[in-house]
């Protein structure tokens, strides 16, 4: 009851920090892309991660304007930073959803606000949505995500492979992005099964026209298994952990 009193607290002192990991094109390691993740600096504690907050924040509807600030600030600090990418391809920014902020009616509009006020493209964000997010859908969920697509923002599935009908999901929802689970790449290097598996998922990917992003590459190995087949795009520590938005500015602008 502390951590929801504090929570409440966050809120309204804006007690939130965004952290930013590199989406890397695997063959040319090139960044194309960030994921923005979000942190609460609180004022004693210190730096809690979200797995430690967004449960509550789910359970009692704070995420809502959590999730909002969250959308607004990653479009705002993608904007500033592709206005610096004087002819170079625009970096796309990734956000979490929370099944709570797809259950509000205004979401789209939300976005479409957050676009609209930060000067993003739209093409420019990408929505991820979880399979536990999709396995649960309400009815209204398939209408909301395709007026978000509707705008032109593309969405992801987070944590792919790890749902109970994560093929299903391709066919019910407009998915653009296939996120390979961390638990795949783990053990790409070294275990046959989850090498095949990953690979599957990478095939079934390109013959959708869906783009693959690896979660979680760690090392060498896992990066030249993935490259060989044919994944895309991949984000993990061996690129970059998730960095402050000074870390990132300096990592996009070196020397600037
Ligand atoms: O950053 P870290 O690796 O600790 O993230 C842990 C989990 O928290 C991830 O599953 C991620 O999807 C989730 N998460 C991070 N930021 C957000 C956010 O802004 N909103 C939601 N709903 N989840 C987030
Ligand atoms: O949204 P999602 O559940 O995919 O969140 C990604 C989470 O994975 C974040 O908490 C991020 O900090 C974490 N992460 C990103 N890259 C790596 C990695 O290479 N290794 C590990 N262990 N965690 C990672
Ligand atoms: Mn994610
Ligand atoms: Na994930």
């Amino acid at each position: 009851l502390q951590l929801e009193a504090d929570l409440r607290r966050a809120v309204v002192r804006h007690e939130f920090e965004l952290r930013y990991q590199p989406i890397v094109h695997l063959r040319t390691g090139e960044i194309t892309g960030l994921e923005a993740l979000v942190r609460w600096q609180h004022p004693e504690r210190g730096i809690i991660p979200p797995l430690d907050f967004i449960p509550l924040a789910e359970e009692t509807g704070m995420i809502v304007p959590i999730g909002e600030w969250v959308l607004r600030e990653a479009c705002r600090q993608a904007a500033q930073w592709n206005l610096r990418r004087v002819g170079e391809k625009p970096l796309t920014v990734s956000v979490n959803l929370s099944a709570v902020q797809l259950d509000q009616a205004d979401l789209p509009q939300r976005v479409a606000s957050a676009l609209e006020d930060s000067g993003l493209p739209a093409e420019c964000l990408v929505i991820e949505l979880t399979e536990s997010l999709l396995v649960d859908h309400r009815p209204s969920t398939l209408h909301q995500l395709e007026q978000i697509k509707s705008l032109g923002a593309r969405l992801a599935i987070d944590d792919f492979g790890t749902g109970y009908s994560s093929l299903a999901y391709l066919r019910r929802f407009p998915v653009d992005i296939i996120k390979i689970d961390k638990s795949f790449v783990d053990d790409v290097g070294d275990e046959p099964t989850a090498a095949a598996l990953t690979l599957g998922i990478i095939q079934l990917g390109q013959a959708l026209h869906l783009s693959t992003i690896a979660e979680g590459i760690e090392d060498l190995e896992q990066l030249n298994e993935l490259t060989d087949g044919n994944c895309e795009l991949g984000q993990g520590y061996y690129f970059a952990e998730p960095l402050t938005d000074d870390d990132m500015s300096e990592l996009l602008f070196p020397a600037a």
